[in-house]
């Protein structure tokens, strides 16, 4: 792999659900080694600290979204750092805070990519809006709002929406979606491999076929990789965990195939929770898969 710049940024945001705790992953994901872990692969690592985030207050909820002033602030300003990481020559790692935050992050990297595809790694399938979301999480909404849809204080963040196509996105590792969710998949032609596919194919068949997706036609790559996308067996420390999901030798197959494929132009990591988490064990979880992400091999 060649050795890249890697730009770090955490954003200790939990105001996109209900869990205290998730605020904590980006301290966690640096306790666990993440910088060392990367310089040590020959890459270049500049650590441009968290964003700051606005205190919980009583909970506000307009439109039926929770925290959404203080959530579209934060974003907002991750979106701004993206950016100028990106200026600067820096391939962005975001590390979360709740899953709200790949609001900002691909509002900032599609700033300079108009055709991204995007990788979106999870249990859920983050697609609600306020009308369909039973949580009023925004959490739950991002790859919606990416996709132009929803509040529109959030879809226009940046100044342009929407920030990606349905065409460009594939879904890895669903379990639990709502039916709007269900809906909106089908209605968009939604790229989706639930666990009945990766059971069914094997996770080398559906990484193939994941990377030849978002390969197509797109200008960059985007992995949003949400921690409760693995079976909480391997990955305790999430808020929203979900039986059956895929498993630490599977996701570092998917990241080392990622890897090889060398597509990625950004990622982030998120909903590391380390008051849930058996000992930071899905901080240490995440720092290993960025290893392989980013080219790490036993031989
Ligand atoms: N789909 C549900 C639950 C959920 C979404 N994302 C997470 N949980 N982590 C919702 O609230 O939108
Ligand atoms: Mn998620
Ligand atoms: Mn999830």
């Amino acid at each position: 792999m060649n050795k890249l710049k890697v730009g770090v940024i955490g954003v200790p945001m939990d105001l996109g659900q209900n869990r205290r705790g998730v605020d904590m992953g980006p301290s966690a994901i640096r306790y666990a080694g993440l910088i060392s872990r990367l310089e040590s692969l020959g890459h270049e690592v500049k650590d441009f600290g968290d964003i700051t985030i606005e205190r919980r207050s009583e909970e506000q909820v307009s439109a039926g979204l929770k925290n959404l002033s203080q959530v579209i602030h934060a974003n907002d300003l991750l979106r701004q750092q993206v950016e100028s990481i990106e200026e600067e020559g820096y391939f962005p790692l975001v590390l979360g805070g709740d899953h709200s935050i790949a609001i900002g992050t691909l509002a900032g990297v599609t700033k300079k990519r108009k055709q991204l595809g995007v990788i979106w790694y999870d249990a859920h399938g983050d697609l609600n809006t306020g009308d369909t979301s039973p949580s009023g999480n925004i959490h739950g909404m991002p790859l919606a709002v990416s996709l132009g849809l929803g509040e529109e204080s959030l879809t226009s963040i940046g100044g342009f929406a929407p920030k990606i196509k349905p065409e460009h996105i594939v879904i890895v590792g669903a379990r639990s979606l709502d039916d709007g969710e269900k809906e909106l998949i089908k209605e968009k032609g939604i790229k989706i491999f639930t666990m009945h596919e990766i059971d069914r194919l094997g996770m080398t068949k559906v990484m193939e076929q994941a990377i030849e997706h978002v390969g197509a036609g797109t200008d960059g790559v985007h992995l949003s990789l949400d921690l409760d996308g693995l079976d909480p067996n391997d990955a305790p420390g999430v808020g929203t965990p979900v039986l059956g999901g895929i498993s630490y030798r599977e996701s570092h197959l998917a990241m080392e195939m990622l890897a090889e494929a060398g597509i990625l132009t950004s990622t982030e990591f998120v909903e590391v929770n380390p008051i849930l988490d058996e000992r930071n064990k899905t901080a240490e979880v995440a720092v290993a898969l960025m290893g392989s992400l980013f080219g790490e091999k036993l031989l």
